[in-house]
C-alpha cells in the first residue's frame, strides 16, 4: 500500500472529477462520485477515498492510507432513495467468506429488519494485493434505485480504530445512475 501517494491526495470532503446533474429530486453525481477522506484522521484504519460507480450495479471502492489486516471490518450502507426506499447493510473482512446477503436496516447500527439474498453481490479484501476494498452489488437486488447514496465504515477490532466516510453515520451525496 503506497500510503504517501494518498496522503498528498487527501483533501477534506472534496468531490474530485465528478459531473453534477438535476434530476428529478435534486441534485446528484452522475454516474460516478469520487470522495476524499482526510488521512491521518484514525490510526489503524485509515480510508482515504471512496468512489461510488452506478450502474448495473453499485460498486463501492474504498482506498485505504495504511495496510489492510486482520482483524478489520469493512462495513458499507447503500440508501436506495428517500421516503420508503429501504437502507442496505453489508459487513466483510479480509480475505474471509462472504456471504450473498444483505441486511436492510432502519438506521446506522439497528438490527436487520430483514434480509435479501443477492446473487452476483462480490466483495474484494485481500491483504496480499494493493486493490481497494470494494463492494459490487446488482442493482436489481436492491430495487432498481435511480439515486444511491454510501456510507462506510473501517473499524480494526484488535484496537478499536474506526474511520468513516464521509463521516460517523453520515452519508454521500447523491449518485445517479
Ligand atoms: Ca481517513
Amino acid at each position: 500500500m503506497d500510503a504517501t501517494r494518498w496522503s498528498a491526495r487527501a483533501v477534506a470532503a472534496c468531490a474530485v472529477g465528478a459531473v453534477l446533474v438535476v434530476t428529478g429530486t435534486g441534485t446528484a453525481y452522475a454516474g460516478t462520485g469520487t470522495f476524499e477522506d482526510p488521512v491521518g484522521d484514525s490510526t489503524s484504519v485509515d480510508i482515504s477515498q471512496v468512489r461510488v460507480v452506478h450502474r448495473n450495479a453499485v460498486k463501492v471502492s474504498v482506498r485505504s492510507a495504511v495496510a489492510l489486516d486482520a482483524g478489520q471490518v469493512y462495513a458499507f450502507w447503500i440508501d436506495t432513495g428517500r421516503g420508503p426506499r429501504p437502507t442496505f447493510h453489508v459487513s466483510f473482512r479480509p480475505n474471509s467468506d462472504f456471504s450473498d446477503s444483505l441486511a436492510v436496516v432502519r438506521s446506522f447500527g439497528q438490527r436487520p429488519t430483514r434480509l435479501v439474498r443477492c446473487p452476483g453481490m462480490r466483495a474484494h479484501a485481500d491483504m496480499f494485493d494493493e486493490a481497494p476494498v470494494s463492494l459490487r452489488v446488482p442493482r436489481r437486488c436492491i430495487g432498481d434505485p435511480k439515486l444511491v447514496r454510501v456510507a462506510v465504515k473501517f473499524e480494526d477490532e484488535t484496537t478499536g480504530s474506526v474511520d468513516w466516510a464521509p463521516e460517523r453515520r453520515t452519508f454521500t451525496p447523491w449518485v445517479a445512475r
